[in-house]
């Protein structure tokens, strides 16, 4: 009967304080293309320096299988200029411009289905990385409808002045390094449920135009 109800409450111990572990993003090579460029904006957090990653996303062993591969279907708001959809999910992250999705200048999106409804934990986005530029209105959003009109969740947002118009957001603008800008999706410690992924830019620092080499999506 000791031995039931010891077995008991360590059962319960275990499924309350589920050790947590660290999302694994696969980092590319860092990049370098010289001294990076002095950015002037009101947004920018503080630069961490070069090499210096961010703090891990940690969430409990369940919610870290990534969710998307070369078969994740790609729809982005506009053609792309240059580049294949399938570029953001081939798994390739070098920053070479014959790898990236390129999608014309202001407001634009890409868009993953991982097919049906799963429970996310986290995303990861990859810009343009090579001369450390800070990509406008990133806004990484969640929703069941693929037209994103009902039920949106937004895990991300620096669009603090709302020049994107989808409200303004709290979060800071950041440089683009081999690190991508990996975003929890862990609300009040609970994975956010969607089948759709939608990554929101506005061009950069350096040009008008969006290039996406990569998005990951984690989750159960
Ligand atoms: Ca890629
Ligand atoms: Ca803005």
């Amino acid at each position: 009967m000791k031995k039931m109800l010891m077995f008991a409450v360590a059962f319960v111990a275990s499924a309350v304080f589920a050790e947590k572990v660290a999302i694994r993003f696969e980092l590319p090579p860092p990049h370098s293309s010289g001294t990076p460029k002095e950015i002037k904006s009101a947004n920018l957090e503080p630069d961490r320096g070069p090499g210096k990653l961010r703090p891990p996303i940690m969430v409990e062993p369940e919610y870290t299988k990534k969710l998307t591969n070369e078969d994740t279907k790609v729809t982005t708001s506009e053609e792309a200029a240059t580049g294949e959809n399938e570029f953001v999910v081939d798994g390739d992250k070098t920053p070479d411009a014959t790898a990236m999705l390129q999608l014309p200048g202001g407001v634009q999106w890409v868009q993953l289905d991982l097919g049906a409804e799963h429970e996310i934990s986290a995303v990861c986005v990859w810009h343009d990385q090579g001369d450390e530029r800070v990509y406008k209105d990133v806004i990484m959003q969640i929703s069941n409808d693929k037209n994103f009109k009902e039920g949106v969740t937004t895990i991300f947002n620096n669009d603090h002045d709302d020049s994107a118009k989808l409200g303004k957001g709290k979060d800071k603008e950041y440089r683009e390094r081999n690190d991508g800008r990996p975003v929890s999706a862990m609300i009040n410690d609970k994975p956010t449920k969607g089948r759709y992924v939608r990554c929101y830019s506005n061009g950069s620092s350096s040009e008008p135009v969006n290039n996406y080499i990569e998005i990951e999506v984690f989750g159960k």
